[in-house]
């Protein structure tokens, strides 16, 4: 078995709430409100832009072999942003003193903690956790869809051909650098691995909640 098919056994238990996650089943379904998806898109677009400064860290400690990779990510997290912006404007959703949540927050703050402070191995199994989650969310959405959404541009967009390339890319990427680590390595990253799915659900739930500091 390879290293990325370990990961996704380990976590396996967390994987199956969140494809079963009622923000993901509301969307399929075409019956989640208007405003629990923009509480998603507001809080997602702070995500992406708390993404670019991780991807950064990461390219700059990256082995010459996975720069090339990272770099088209940055290129791809600014188009990303104009199409959360472009959404947003076209369905009059507010990107004004949006406030990041906790969850937001805490994760963005895993997220550069671990690109500055640990392995390069253990940001980059981070990035990992989080593309395979939302391709795999979205692509049940898109698997299940029933009726035209209102938000394909972004069930395409996880989804799409191109992303699934990505994902591939980053899973060889991975599992190289695996055969190179230390067992004690492989099991940190193991738990970068578990982390960042705990993440995912919890943002899913912050979206489908909503959710605010306590004063
Ligand atoms: C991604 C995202 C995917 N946009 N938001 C969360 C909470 N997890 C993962 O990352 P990217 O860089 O938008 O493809």
């Amino acid at each position: 078995m390879n290293f990325h098919e370990e990961l996704l056994v380990c976590a396996r238990p967390i994987w199956d709430v969140m494809l079963r996650h009622p923000f993901l089943t509301e969307t399929a379904e075409c019956r989640i409100e208007d405003s629990v998806f923009a509480n998603w898109l507001q809080q997602d677009h702070l995500f992406v832009q708390g993404a670019v400064p991780f991807i950064g860290v990461l390219l700059s400690r990256a082995p010459l072999a996975v720069r090339p990779g990272l770099v088209l990510a940055l290129t791809a997290l600014h188009e990303e942003l104009e199409l959360f912006e472009r959404i947003a404007s076209e369905r009059n959703i507010t990107r004004q003193d949006v406030k990041m949540t906790p969850t937001c927050h805490h994760y963005i703050q895993f997220m550069l903690a671990t690109a500055y402070s640990a392995s390069f191995e253990e940001g980059f199994v981070l990035l990992y956790g989080a593309e395979r989650a939302y391709f795999d969310s979205w692509s049940w959405v898109r698997q299940n869809l029933k009726g035209t959404s209102p938000w394909q541009p972004f069930i395409d967009r996880w989804s799409s051909e191109d992303f699934r390339q990505w994902i591939e890319w980053i899973e060889t990427s991975l599992d190289g650098l695996a055969e190179k680590s230390s067992p004690l390595l492989r099991e940190n990253m193991k738990e970068v691995f578990r982390l960042t799915g705990e993440y995912e659900l919890l943002f899913w739930d912050m979206a489908a909640k909503g959710e605010s500091w306590p004063v």
